[in-house]
């Protein structure tokens, strides 16, 4: 293997590091490192958990002595602030490490690039930009937070092959089978947040928990102009044990407001007085929380909604071989939606999966 191919396949292993902190890390970034003499690893690590030590300085422990003069292979930029912890570059720096191989920049503004002038003013080599684009696919959610304040918006519907989430009737239990159900309560378990329209939340008034639970609890969020949710919902009921975030708008009126607040709601007033902008104030407000990445779980006019705004990030979809037919039985994404073909939302990085009878697609949105 010569140098390249080394250190790309170094990269590789820091990068599948970094991922085993999703769920656990946020609203900080998944991190990975490996510290390699050559072929030979001689230390490892990633950021575990939020408020817990950065991946180098876990790598570093390993290493010992031997870290110095040897290569170290990082997915963020080294960190040169004080932070929870004391910076990474510097601890690099007393390593005495002859190289550090960095996939991206870290564009939080405590760092933006002085982790590496750093390193490169103290003498050490410093490579940018090693397996840049799957370092940013899977720190999306974190780069959209620090670069616009809004969370990772992740779109999940389940739909029947002629593409209906529900029949003429209403009736949408169950469309997916039970493997497909575990999935979403695994993408609920690493969440920030939670969200549906009013429509679904009376309809099928969903607890919208993780069961069994992940590493996060989410807030779950119900888009509510008029704040019509019962308080006998079972939202409402048990928002003491898990927070539950009523999205209202200022004409929502002030004796509902206070119903749901006794039932131990949140209620949140977005100011705006037309849809998409209460959304994207909505979204503002979850950025100004930090929470990084918010499931959107339907119904077909709050993803339309979200759809029309351009404000869906990915898409996770569960097919189901079964046809509803009837030309009023709902769609998954309503709203305006486009009139030309050549406008589509276009997906990347579709991976397709089958999952007991059904198809489980996932995209990202192409920018
Ligand atoms: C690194 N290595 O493993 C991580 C970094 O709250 P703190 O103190 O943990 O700092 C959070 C910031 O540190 C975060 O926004 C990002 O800029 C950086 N994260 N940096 O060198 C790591 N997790
Ligand atoms: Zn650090």
């Amino acid at each position: 293997m010569d140098q390249r191919d080394l250190d790309l396949w170094h990269m590789q292993r820091a990068l599948e590091l970094a991922a085993q902190g999703q769920g656990l890390v946020e609203p900080n970034p998944m991190v990975g490192c490996v510290i390699a003499r050559g072929a030979e690893i001689i230390g490892e690590g990633w950021h575990r958990r939020f408020g817990g030590p950065h991946a180098e300085v876990e790598a570093l422990r390993i290493a010992g002595d031997r870290a110095a003069g040897a290569t170290v292979y990082v997915t963020l930029e080294p960190c040169c602030h004080h932070g929870k912890t004391p910076p990474c570059s510097r601890a690099l720096r007393e390593a005495v490490v002859a190289r550090v191989v960095v996939a991206q920049r870290d564009p939080f503004p405590q760092v933006d690039g002085g982790g590496v002038a750093e390193l490169q003013a103290a003498g050490v080599e410093v490579e940018l930009g090693l397996r840049e684009d799957e370092a940013r696919r899977l720190n999306a959610p974190y780069l959209k937070l620090v670069g616009s304040g809004r969370p990772w918006v992740i779109a999940k519907w389940a739909m029947t092959l002629d593409g209906r989430i529900a029949t003429r009737a209403g009736s949408s239990q169950w469309i997916s089978g039970e493997q497909s159900r575990q999935i979403v309560h695994a993408l609920r378990g690493r969440v920030d947040a939670i969200m549906v329209g009013r429509e679904t939340a009376l309809r099928d008034d969903p607890l919208l928990t993780a069961r069994p639970p992940g590493p996060r609890t989410a807030l779950r969020v119900v888009v509510d102009t008029r704040a019509s949710l019962s308080p006998q919902s079972r939202l409402a009921r048990t928002a003491d044990q898990s927070p539950v975030l009523v999205a209202a708008g200022r004409e929502a009126p002030e004796a509902r407001r206070q119903r749901l607040a006794a039932a131990g709601c949140e209620v949140f007033v977005c100011q705006p007085d037309d849809h998409a902008g209460r959304l994207e104030y909505l979204l503002d407000e979850l950025g100004r929380r930090r929470l990084t990445n918010v499931l959107v779980e339907g119904g077909g006019r709050l993803l339309g909604s979200l759809f029309d705004a351009r404000q869906i990030d990915e898409v996770h979809v569960f097919i189901a071989p079964k046809l509803v037919g009837g030309a009023s039985a709902t769609s998954p994404v309503g709203g305006e939606g486009i009139a030309q073909m050549a406008e589509a939302l276009a997906l990347q990085n579709v991976e397709l999966q089958r999952v007991g009878p059904d198809v489980y697609l996932h995209a990202r949105v192409g920018r």
